[in-house]
């Protein structure tokens, strides 16, 4: 017989149920004393992982049998949220096993919430790299995701005295079930040391790498299923260990701090998150993550493809893609140079050409603080011989520049990869566009500033590298699973190939006047927002009735997205109701959540004053029913879960031409919330499709902010709007913060200062003014509800399957390959 040969596993019930009891007693040895809902969503996870498995090493076997040409998605975040919900829906038995359940008096629902988030990454850029790899598996196409297992993922943001606290997140503490390690595939990374000159047997000169301090780096593999295909991709997240165990002779010496020490050192690489997603951060161990990703992924795909192909390096771009997820993993340019040129020893021009047929980068911020640059001396110290090649790099491309605009030194010095001044600084968004054949922004609004601004001198030398490639999320987790009352209803209309062909959802909008297809509609996001006031009761203790029109902005906390404004907008509301303004009222149920970096004070600060608005008003009685604001703790992707099938309205009212692209207005869109939300990222794609009269739009566009920025006086702003003024005295006089004085001076004076980016006094009025019709519209239940069903049946383009056929046209031109039979 054969070691593989086993029957595939069934499906059903009664399949499912002896293995759900056999790990239960046997793999886990639990009895009835120790019937935790862990070690029951332990014993569950495990019988689905089965189902999984089989899938999985069936996909490999057809992608190894076909040596089909891959794509490496190399990040350094990887927000994959919770893995049962998914798998569950993907392999279609999320209702076999709610039977299973049932038949113990269990809920499927408690026992899902045993998982712990997998939380690596820090919001839209580590999600939207989850959403691909899960829209990847459904279509079939080998896309690898590489990234690392942070021992700690995002932290966990807890609220205390109306300020954020940073707990840990140990996210592995009990465990990960939907792991699998592969030490055999341990990689070697280098750092430190120096580099030397030797003569090869041919007499070449060459260089090596000596004296380097290594680091393991052991791959930990996770399933990524597709849906109801039978393919399950992989996602391989490194963990980094010692060479050695601990150092003996130290030890033997009696010296056991010293003999730990390298064990420590190395482990410390992947051990935690950074938990900034829009600052560059310039400390070594996140480089050293960001190397180690890097070296670890390339040598891995050598390996691979030495055992496929033998050292026939021609075939390794056309076998293989390498996108890199913004700049962070992008010192892969010169470390595939280092291994195909000291290691594999190809000539540079040969090795050159195998790097740029390979590498595409995207890239998500036009922010410049978040644009990576690292000094020369930590490349020296740290990574010796990557910094020569990366010098070497640059040579040879100033050279290109040199020939195609002769003396033009300003060029030179703005184009060069390294910039000059007091500190030298390696550019690395430079090296990713140097190195590859394709880079794109993440929505048109966005891909067309880079080329005019950012990136406008490498667009002029290299137009044809560059491209659009709008966002996208999953409908599978962010309306099929998330939401299965909304899916049931649908599917009960137009059927479900919806799933894997959002466009479908354009049928709907023939219902979308159908005065029970309404009612339906209605009765479902009722029922949703019952369940997220559930949520907020729990997580934030506060009460929201689900008569209410819920306004929701959920993202990180960053003055560029704005949350003063919409804090603003509730102190405007508070006002009016304190003078009786309360004619035509909507009752308003504001919820904003999202985590701060921890080093972001402004960003803290924004936080301690929604608290702090959010203590007064719902405390004060004169308000009643009429206006509630609450601060969700530690917003993440399972909270998400619940927040965007229950929201009514979306708040995407970043500063024109600074969102990239955005994802959580799709998420919204998807589940009929309606967006209130500036020209800006992926609103005005989501604008195309709906029509001006579908979405509450006001401010400032891009052009109108650049030209307000020249001569910004908010003063007088304030003095044109009484509004705008009552609110402003109201923060001014300390109503917020009575027993700390000046507490929001640094707000105070970000917002009245004419070198504020963000222009939100500029905004105040068109805001105040947007959010008046959207509460005028949500008392017509017909129209808003017309309105929330065109909103989702008009959000087909925001599916990551459709982002991902753009990316396999354009860029990756991979053939979808069916895993072998089962
Ligand atoms: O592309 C995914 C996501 C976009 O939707 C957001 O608009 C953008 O802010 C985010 N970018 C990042 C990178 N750092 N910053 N800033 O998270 O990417």
């Amino acid at each position: 017989p054969e070691l593989t040969d086993l029957p595939p596993l069934a499906m059903d019930e009664s399949a499912i149920d002896a293995d759900f009891l056999r790990y239960f007693n046997r793999t886990l040895g639990r009895d009835k004393q120790h019937c935790t809902d862990h070690y029951l969503y332990e014993a569950l996870a495990y019988a689905v992982r089965d189902r999984l498995m089989e899938r999985w090493k069936a996909t490999r076997a057809a992608y190894e049998k076909r040596n089909a040409r891959r794509t490496c998605y190399l990040s350094l975040e990887f927000l994959m949220g919770r893995a049962l919900g998914n798998a569950m829906l993907n392999l279609d038995i999320t209702e076999p096993v709610r039977q299973v359940l049932q038949r113990y008096g269990l809920a499927l629902e408690e026992l899902a919430e045993a998982e712990h988030d997998a939380g690596l990454g820090n919001g839209g850029l580590g999600r939207l790299a989850a959403c691909f790899l899960d829209s990847c598996a459904t279509l079939q196409l080998p896309v690898l995701g590489y990234g690392l297992r942070y021992e700690y993922g995002m932290f966990r943001q807890e609220i205390v005295d109306g300020r954020q606290v940073e707990e840990p997140d140990h996210w592995l503490r009990d465990g990960h079930v939907w792991e699998l390690e592969r030490p055999e595939y341990t990689q070697r990374v280098h750092f430190g040391g120096r580099t030397e000159f030797y003569r090869d047997e041919k007499g070449r000169q060459r260089v090596r790498w000596v004296g380097t301090h290594d680091v393991l780096a052991v791959p930990y593999d996770v399933p990524v299923p597709g849906y109801g295909n039978d393919s399950v991709n992989s996602l391989r997240l490194w963990s980094a260990t010692s060479t050695d165990e601990f150092d003996l002779d130290d030890f033997n010496a009696g010296d056991y701090d010293l003999a730990v020490e390298s064990k420590y050192d190395a482990e410390h690489i992947t051990m935690v998150l950074y938990p900034n997603d829009a600052s560059e951060n310039g400390k070594e161990l996140r480089l050293r993550q960001q190397y180690f990703l890097a070296s670890a992924s390339l040598k891995d795909v050598l390996r691979r493809h030495l055992r496929l192909n033998g050292n026939d390096y021609e075939q390794l771009a056309g076998r293989n893609c390498f996108q890199l997820n913004d700049t962070h993993p992008s010192i892969a340019v010169a470390e595939l140079m280092r291994l195909l040129v000291d290691e594999q020893r190809l000539d540079w021009d040969r090795a050159w050409g195998i790097v740029t047929r390979s590498m595409a980068y995207t890239n998500h911020t036009l922010l410049p603080e978040a644009l990576e640059k690292w000094p020369v001396y930590l490349f020296e110290r740290l990574l010796p011989r990557l910094l020569e090649i990366i010098y070497e790099i640059n040579a040879r491309f100033l050279g290109e520049v040199e020939r195609r605009w002769p003396g033009d030194t300003d060029r030179l010095r703005r184009m060069s990869l390294i910039e000059e001044g007091e500190t030298p600084m390696v550019r690395m968004a430079w090296l990713a566009i140097v190195g590859s054949f394709s880079v794109n922004g993440v929505a048109g609004l966005h891909s067309r500033l880079l080329t005019q601004g950012l990136f406008r001198d490498f667009f002029e030398l290299w137009p044809e590298k560059f491209n659009n490639k709008t966002n996208g999320v999953t409908q599978r987790r962010w309306l099929a699973m998330c939401n299965p009352r909304l899916s049931r209803l649908i599917s009960e209309h137009i059927g479900d190939g919806w799933v894997t062909d959002l466009a479908q959802l354009r049928q709907l909008e023939t219902l979308a006047d159908d005065a029970d297809f309404q009612r339906r509609w209605r009765e479902v996001k009722q029922a949703n927002k019952q369940r997220l006031a559930a949520l907020v009761r729990d997580e934030a203790g506060a009460v929201f009735s689900p008569d209410a029109l819920f306004d929701i902005q959920v993202k990180r906390i960053h003055e560029y997205k704005r949350q003063l404004l919409n804090c603003l907008h509730v102190i405007h509301l508070y006002a009016r109701i304190k003078r009786g303004d309360t004619a035509d009222w909507t009752p308003r149920c504001v919820l904003i959540g999202g985590k701060a970096a921890p080093g972001y004070a402004m960003a803290k600060l924004i936080i301690r004053l929604i608290t702090s608005v959010a203590r007064l008003v719902n405390a004060d009685p004169d308000v009643g029913d009429r206006l509630k604001l609450v601060f969700l703790p530690n917003y993440r992707v399972s909270s998400m879960e619940l927040i965007c099938p229950g929201a009514d309205l979306s708040e995407q009212i970043s500063t024109a031409g600074k969102e990239a692209s955005g994802t959580g207005n799709m998420k919204f869109m998807m589940n009929g919330a309606i967006t209130l939300g500036t020209y800006d990222g992926a609103n005005i794609e989501i604008l195309e499709e709906l029509g001006e009269e579908n979405f509450f739009r006001f401010g400032l566009d891009a052009e109108a902010v650049a030209a307000t920025r020249a001569d910004y006086r908010p003063q007088a702003f304030i003095e044109a709007d009484p509004d705008l003024q009552a609110v402003m005295e109201l923060l001014q006089g300390g109503r917020f913060n009575p027993y700390e004085p000046g507490l929001f001076d640094p707000l105070i004076q970000a917002l009245t200062s004419p070198g504020d980016p963000w222009l939100t006094l500029a905004d105040f009025r068109a805001y105040v003014d947007a959010q008046a019709r959207a509460a005028a519209a949500y008392r017509d239940p017909a129209r808003w509800t017309r309105m929330s069903i065109l909103n989702t049946a008009r959000s087909g383009r925001f599916s990551t399957d459709r982002t991902m056929q753009e990316y396999n046209r354009d860029i990756w031109k991979l053939e979808a390959v069916p895993p072998e039979a089962l």
